[in-house]
């Protein structure tokens, strides 16, 4: 650590981290009363979720305390897709002003929506992401989150911006651009996913750029998960301080929490998101310190609140309080999720989008294998799918045809580029039980 903690935590009071540092008690209040003005909201304005609570036979006069959130409904992704795509706005299309999207489990995306004072929000958190991680007026600050529907790109724009950094705006890809701006900038911040800037760190030791004699010094990683190991390697292969940050559409994008400079959890903005730890199976509240299923509730979200969102995420709520003397909770790094959705390269991919693709192509068999590596620190994902004997005997012709239509379908339905692989009938290893579907070689 470059300063001592008390110059550090001098230093980080940035104007927009108040919150971060308020009494647990009035924290506490604020929370309650944050809570039962957007349960109210959306009892009053959206349909599903007034349909939800009566028929459990509450309304939001019985939320007296934080303890009550129990009551209430879970959210859970399918709510989202069932109302596609406006179905959970709780503010008229004249008051809504940024519309995102994520890619879901079938065709169609889930929709997010933000009014003004949300984009306000969502800015105000990054500030004190940023602010956390030490950034500051003067940073030149690389944001290579991918812009567009991806809630990365532009989450992070406005909170650099908002801080008072310069922000080099250049979207994901182009490694070669990217380094070099970096370089001739002279970036001191980066954000994008850990394995992108693996990537990024192998690619520049190719071109003769050394990470380390770069002014380069901070990077803020999220949008999938990494690990302590993959922390120490970019670390120590580019001499900067890795900060890991937290965040999901459904919820506002990037900005739901972040590490601040002691590395001890992720502080979540507890002011704005109400977290609760639940048994996945049951959906039973856990206490703080118990590992399950992050459940996260919008305190302040105007255009689309987010009541109980089982976000799939497994971690934990780390008791005690950090060293950088915030009062807000931490939580442990997301190691994985309670289903199977597959984050490539920042893409969230499900299995099932593969099957759903293949299945619409004739020529093909139901099996199939996805392979995941990592190349050069980058996600790579091969698909490998049996074809009939008939096709595999036929002219080579055929089989290419088959191969840009399988090439072609995949690339639209997943969003990005993976390798399709036509294999022979019952080459593929078969399962008794389950089929194994996915075959995941990152980590080796
Ligand atoms: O990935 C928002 C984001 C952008 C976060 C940039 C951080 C940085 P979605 O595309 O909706 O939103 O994906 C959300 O990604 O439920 C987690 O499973 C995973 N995820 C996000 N951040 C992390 C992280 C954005 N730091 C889903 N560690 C979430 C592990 C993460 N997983």
């Amino acid at each position: 650590m470059k300063n001592s903690v008390l110059e550090a935590s001098v230093a980080e009071r940035h104007p927009a981290s108040a919150p971060d540092y308020m009494p647990v008690a009035e924290l506490r209040e604020l929370q309650v009363e944050r809570l039962r003005g957007v349960v109210a909201r959306a009892w009053r304005e959206v349909k599903h979720f007034r349909a939800r609570l009566e028929e459990r036979g509450i309304t939001p006069e019985d939320l007296h305390s934080l303890d009550d959130v129990a009551k209430l409904p879970f959210t859970v992704k399918s709510d989202l897709r069932d109302t596609y795509p406006f179905g959970l706005f709780a503010s008229p299309m004249k008051d809504v002003v940024r519309l995102h999207a994520s890619s879901g489990t079938t065709g169609k995306p889930i929709v997010v929506a933000y009014t003004k004072e949300d984009v306000e929000v969502w800015t105000s958190v990054l500030v004190r992401c940023f602010a956390g991680c030490g950034l500051h007026r003067g940073d030149i600050i690389q944001n290579a989150y991918g812009y567009g529907l991806f809630t990365g790109g532009l989450g992070a724009h406005y909170g650099a911006e908002a801080l008072g950094a310069a922000v080099v705006p250049t979207s994901g890809g182009n490694a070669d651009r990217q380094i070099m701006l970096m370089k001739d900038f002279g970036v001191t911040a980066i954000c994008c996913t850990p394995t992108y800037f693996l990537h990024l760190i192998d690619r520049a030791a190719e071109l003769g750029v050394d990470f380390k004699e770069l002014p380069l010094r901070a990077g803020v990683f999220g949008a999938e998960p990494w690990t302590e190991s993959m922390r120490r390697h970019i670390e120590n292969s580019s001499r900067i301080e890795a900060f890991d940050i937290y965040g999901l559409s459904e919820i506002i994008g990037p900005g739901v929490a972040c590490e601040c400079r002691r590395h001890q959890g992720l502080h979540i903005f507890e002011d704005h998101f109400y977290p609760e730890i639940v048994d996945p199976a049951t959906g039973e509240p856990l206490p703080d310190g118990s590992e399950g299923e992050l459940v996260l509730t919008t305190l302040s979200k105007q255009a689309m609140p987010m009541i109980r969102y089982r976000t799939r995420d497994i971690t934990l709520l780390l008791p005690g309080t950090c060293e950088c003397r915030r009062t807000i909770r931490r939580m442990g790094r997301i190691g994985r999720r309670s289903d199977d959705m597959l984050i490539i390269r920042g893409v969230n991919v499900f299995p099932s989008q593969v099957e759903a693709a293949l299945l619409e192509i004739e020529g093909t068999l139901p099996n199939y294998q996805i392979i995941l590596t990592r190349e050069q620190g980058l996600d790579q994902m091969e698909v490998q799918v049996e074809v009939t004997p008939h096709m595999f005997n036929d002219k080579i012709g055929a089989l290419q045809g088959l191969h840009a239509k399988l090439q072609g379908a995949l690339d639209h339905v997943l969003g990005i580029r993976v390798k399709v692989a036509l294999v022979e009938a019952h080459s593929l290893a078969r399962s008794e039980g389950k089929a194994k579907r996915v075959i995941d070689r990152r980590a080796q």
